[in-house]
């Protein structure tokens, strides 16, 4: 039967009759089956990818230009009336991730079916994910997101385990999702769940009962771990996904011919960060369960466990009182202290201890002893993984450590979201790349053409007329598609900086008002989440939203500078934001930010990067050259040294720089306080002239030097083009299907 017989016999009616809801969940049905039709990963080992985030996005599009029906669905959809774009709006988007680790391990998925590898991933079935963001009073709140609905891409399975906690046994279900890799195999995505959770429980906002684990453990992603509570509920949570994900694999791998001594030929587990590191005890303990010694469970367990390290950040490192554990997962307790022991015995280095002299459990540290392979996720950050932070492992064990540069799959973040460029590039190059992202550097062979860099512009100006139909329905919005959008979208945190993006705006402004005029305007568009416990966070993003009031409402600037914030930022908006974009923010602070893939997901766009010497921006440069891209701001090394010799003062910088001293106090001047919260404004600025942990004014003065050219550069057109169709060329290095490559051949070998 064909596709458009299909979808009539599911609707029951005609498609011209049928609503854009009806039309959705007839195709989400009919792609289902096709999904489950396809040819399963096969193969005697097999990768496990245990994270607590999938950040997949929605998934109808993605799964249909995966299986190929796509083009025929949107001109069937086109022929009787109806938009495939208006369709989409009517599927939720589930908010399983909070940024780059979860989208990464989407991509992930993505690449492994698509180059044929037999690989699934093990996560949990969060019902309300991370908080929808609504901006009120110029400020964040946040709201519950429920995304599952009667009709899902979850199919619920007859797997279920007891998991056993102290002084409860709580019953899993496994919720499966198909992944279908772009014309080839389908895998899945195994999200456990518990029975008997309650989304009634949630009272206004996203408060609810942190106690009361058996209605409460898959309602949301990572709850605010700011007090007691909401720690071990996140202990509960990683014990519940990775207790449920070791007996999948164990039944599994027993299922295909393992007899357990052998397991690390039947599974690689790969450990996503440290959130299912608890798997290394549980494994050992349910081999020993099964009748196993421990040296040889450990033993085997070692050799199938594998780590990613995603950030160096301290406050990110996950440490746990093994008090936690005791009254979470007591079980656990006697094999993680046999663990320690075996390391106490072989080192005299305090540092490499599992367990340390406060009785606080080092995540970390359990994977890098006790598993095979330590990876970093950026060429720079693996160097600081070897040079700093995990230098006392790296003398033990050299050859564990090895770099993956991160990737990002190119249906999703090309095909699916920028189907302007990508019919461009179909026209230039042909098709190949889409799978072979190699093949992208042919355009270079068509820098000098000038039929295709104005073709070039014209994709970015519709992706652009695009955005602001989008902004203007969705949020009122009134942007200028003339003029540069400059953009910065990720997860707030002040190592990100975007204060320094803010303070840079409100220096524009300052400007501007003084009678300096661009000669282009700009808009500055932000998109970022702030985590609720998160204080400062939230305050830039009150800086932000006060900033977009003054000046948006300034008749004599706002014509020249605009800013706005995207609420509630996801995967959906970045689909929307990034192939607008000319200018792509990737300013953190020098060795903080492990990698990025917003910039990889830029760049592919035909953005232009301003950024740091920092993650894989250093690639980008690299790959790119001085030309192409717009750095700026203190080296990693230099960053570094500031942080051991603690002789950073940012109020000196304040004191000496006029624009800084003019932009920082702008903060808490009139304009603001007009229409800002005193107390937040305050904060922030304090925060900047005491502490300034992230450097913003250190880097500021290059940061607007840099700005300034970039701007300059962008008024070349035919020269900006030149950059846009450079950075696309050499973007093929970061696909994900390299990444993933890249994983098979060094650490999986599936
Ligand atoms: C969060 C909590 C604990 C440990 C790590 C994280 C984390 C790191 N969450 N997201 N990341 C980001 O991971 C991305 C994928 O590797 C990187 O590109 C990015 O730089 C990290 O910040």
């Amino acid at each position: 039967m064909d596709i458009k017989e299909k979808l009539q016999q599911k609707l029951g009616k005609g498609i011209v009759e049928a609503a854009d809801e009806e039309i959705y969940y007839a195709l989400l049905e009919i792609v289902k089956e096709l999904a489950k039709g396809k040819e399963r990963g096969s193969g005697k080992k097999k990768l496990y990818y245990i994270s607590a985030e999938f950040l997949i996005g929605k998934l109808l599009s993605n799964n249909m230009i995966n299986l190929g029906i796509y083009d025929e669905v949107r001109d069937l959809l086109a022929e009787n009336g109806k938009n495939i774009c208006e369709i989409e709006e009517a599927e939720p988007e589930p908010s399983l991730g909070n940024g780059g680790l979860g989208r990464l391990a989407a991509c992930f998925l993505d690449s492994v079916a698509t180059l044929g590898l037999h690989g699934d991933g093990i996560g949990l079935n969060y019902h309300l994910g991370l908080f929808r963001q609504k901006f009120e009073n110029r400020c964040q709140r946040e709201t519950a997101n429920p995304w599952i609905e009667e009709k899902s891409w979850l199919t619920r399975t007859e797997v279920t385990y007891p998991v056993t906690f102290k002084g409860m046994t709580l019953n899993s279900r496994m919720y499966d999702i198909e992944v279908t890799g772009y014309n080839n195999i389908t895998n899945k995505l195994h999200l456990f769940d518990v029975e008997t959770v309650d989304e009634g429980i949630v009272e206004e906002g996203i408060t609810f009962d942190k106690e009361d684990i058996a209605r409460n453990l898959t309602l949301f992603l990572y709850p605010d771990d700011s007090d007691e509570d909401g720690r071990l509920l996140r202990i509960y949570q990683q014990y519940f996904m990775i207790s449920n994900g070791a007996r999948l694999i164990l039944d599994e791998c027993m299922e295909r011919g393992c007899n357990l001594y052998d397991l690390p030929d039947y599974a690689v587990i790969q450990i996503n960060d440290t959130h299912p590191t608890m798997v290394i005890p549980e494994l050992i303990r349910l081999l020993m369960e099964r009748g196993m010694d421990m040296d040889d469970a450990i033993d085997v367990v070692s050799r199938t466990c594998a780590y990613t390290n995603h950030t160096i950040l301290a406050e990110a490192l996950e440490k746990w009182p093994v008090e936690y554990f005791k009254k979470v997962a007591p079980q656990l307790v006697p094999i993680i202290e046999v663990l320690d022991d075996k390391i106490r015995r072989k080192h005299t280095d305090e540092r490499v201890y599992i367990i340390d002299k406060n009785d606080t459990v080092h995540m970390a540290h359990i994977d890098i002893h006790y598993g095979f392979s330590v990876n970093g996720v950026a060429s720079l950050h693996s160097e600081i993984l070897k040079k700093n932070e995990l230098n006392h492992f790296y003398k033990i064990y050299p050859k564990k450590f090895n770099n993956k540069t991160n990737g990002i799959t190119f249906r999703r973040w090309l095909l699916h979201c920028n189907p302007l460029l990508t019919g461009l590039l179909d026209n230039v190059l042909g098709i190949d790349y889409h799978l072979d992202s190699g093949k992208l550097e042919e355009l270079m062979n068509f820098r000098e053409d000038k039929d295709v860099l104005e073709r070039l512009l014209e994709t970015k100006r519709e992706n652009k007329k695009a955005l602001c139909r989008y902004l203007k329905e969705t949020q009122g919005v009134e942007l200028n598609s003339d003029s540069i959008f400059d953009i910065q979208a990720k997860r707030l945190h002040e190592y990100k900086r975007q204060q320094m993006n803010a303070l840079y705006v409100i220096h524009k402004y300052l400007e501007i008002k003084a009678g300096k005029f661009p000669a282009i305007p700009i808009t500055v568009i932000f998109g970022a989440k702030a985590a609720p416990a998160y204080i400062i966070a939230k305050d830039i993003i009150h800086l932000i939203l006060c900033l977009q009031e003054v000046i948006n409402h300034n008749p004599e600037v706002s014509p020249y500078l605009q800013v706005v914030m995207v609420e509630n930022y996801n995967v959906t908006k970045a689909e929307k934001l990034i192939p607008a974009c000319d200018i792509s923010e990737q300013i953190s602070l020098a060795s903080k930010e492990a990698s990025g893939t917003g910039n990889m997901k830029f760049m592919l766009n035909g953005a232009v990067t301003l950024g740091t010497e920092d993650g894989a921006n250093v690639e980008i440069h690299h790959l790119v050259g001085d030309d192409n891209i717009f750095v700026f701001g203190a080296s990693s090394d230099e960053v570094i040294m500031h942080y051991e010799k603690k002789d950073y003062v940012s109020k000196d910088f304040y004191k000496r720089n006029k624009d800084i001293k003019e932009a920082v106090d702008f903060i808490t001047g009139d304009e603001m306080l007009a229409v800002g919260n005193k107390e937040s404004l305050t904060r922030l600025k304090q925060e900047l002239l005491d502490k300034d942990w992230f450097m913003t004014l250190l880097d500021f003065k290059a940061y607007t030097e840099k700005k300034e050219e970039v701007l300059k550069a962008y008024e070349n057109r035919s020269e900006w083009a030149k950059k846009m169709l450079v950075n696309i060329a050499k973007s093929g290095y970061f696909s994900s299907d390299r990444a993933i490559e890249e994983y098979n051949r060094d650490i999986w070998k599936l």
